[in-house]
């Protein structure tokens, strides 16, 4: 008798448990639904540097520079225009739970490897997508992925291509390591269409946003060399400072166009 009443007793906590995990996975699952969008407005702006513009940073080239080019690569990892504008930001409505299509997001499915660089530098993907990676060079490169998908492939001919389905939202960060440490992309796998990256001018924009309110949030890659590493008197690998992000809630009203201007710094 005593047993069984212990028993049961385990067997009632479980059943507790479950339901609780079960209540909690409800309340914190943030699936997105697809909606037609009525009076949407749009979310417009620019993306600035804050103070004094840091020194670019160009990385020599140690290998393969019949293919990669003798003179040094520009750092992707920050680029400001003459007017302040940072390119490459990240911009999304964090949690939004509803609104437009997941095809209109304009997203970048296309990896090519050019002259030893990532073309483009930062990609937008949807969970589930297809990401087609090839290369148009006569070298061997790998992609080798961090974080959010853990591929390494490697790209021994030119034209070859490989398509993943990246299937696990977050961001992931590409690198080569076949000797061009200077190889660097982003990837965003993300789960609802309100993402877009600024231009060359650091200008961005959100449209067809269902009128309310919203955390608008900037994400930049890191650009600060933290750590370098050497094998036989080359570099071997950069490791660089984490992604800035800028959060700021914005109120979208019906038809409207909201500017945001958000500034980056070297704080
Ligand atoms: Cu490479």
């Amino acid at each position: 008798m005593f047993i069984h009443e212990r028993l049961s007793l385990r067997a009632f906590l479980f059943l507790c448990l479950g339901v609780f995990g079960l209540l909690f996975y409800n309340s914190t699952a943030r699936a997105y639904t697809e909606k037609d969008v009525t009076g949407g407005g749009t979310i417009e702006g620019t993306v600035k540097w804050a103070g004094a513009i840091p020194e670019v940073s160009f990385f020599p080239i140690q290998k393969d520079i019949e293919v990669c080019g003798k003179e040094p690569k520009l750092s992707p990892r920050l680029i400001i225009s003459n007017d302040g504008g940072v390119k490459n930001t990240v911009l999304y409505l964090a949690n939004i739970q509803e609104g437009k299509k997941m095809a209109e997001l304009p997203s970048t499915l296309t990896l090519d490897q050019v002259e030893c660089q990532y073309e483009p530098h930062i990609y937008i993907v949807p969970v589930g997508a297809e990401f087609v990676m090839t290369t148009s060079d006569d070298t061997l490169h790998n992609i080798h992925m961090y974080g959010a998908a853990n591929y390494n492939l490697a790209f021994p001919v030119k034209g070859q291509k490989i398509a993943k389905k990246l299937r696990k939202a977050g961001v992931v960060d590409v690198v080569c390591d076949a000797g061009h440490y200077w190889m660097s992309a982003e990837v965003h796998v993300v789960e609802h269409p309100y993402y877009t990256v600024t231009d060359k001018d650091g200008k961005f924009k959100l449209e067809n946003v269902p009128p309310g309110t919203y955390k608008l949030t900037a994400w930049h890659e890191g650009w600060k060399e933290k750590e370098k590493k050497e094998k036989e008197g080359k570099i071997d690998k950069i490791m660089f400072s984490d992604p800035v992000i800028i959060e700021k809630e914005v109120k979208v009203t019906e038809n409207a166009v909201l500017t945001v201007e958000l500034e980056i710094s070297d704080k």
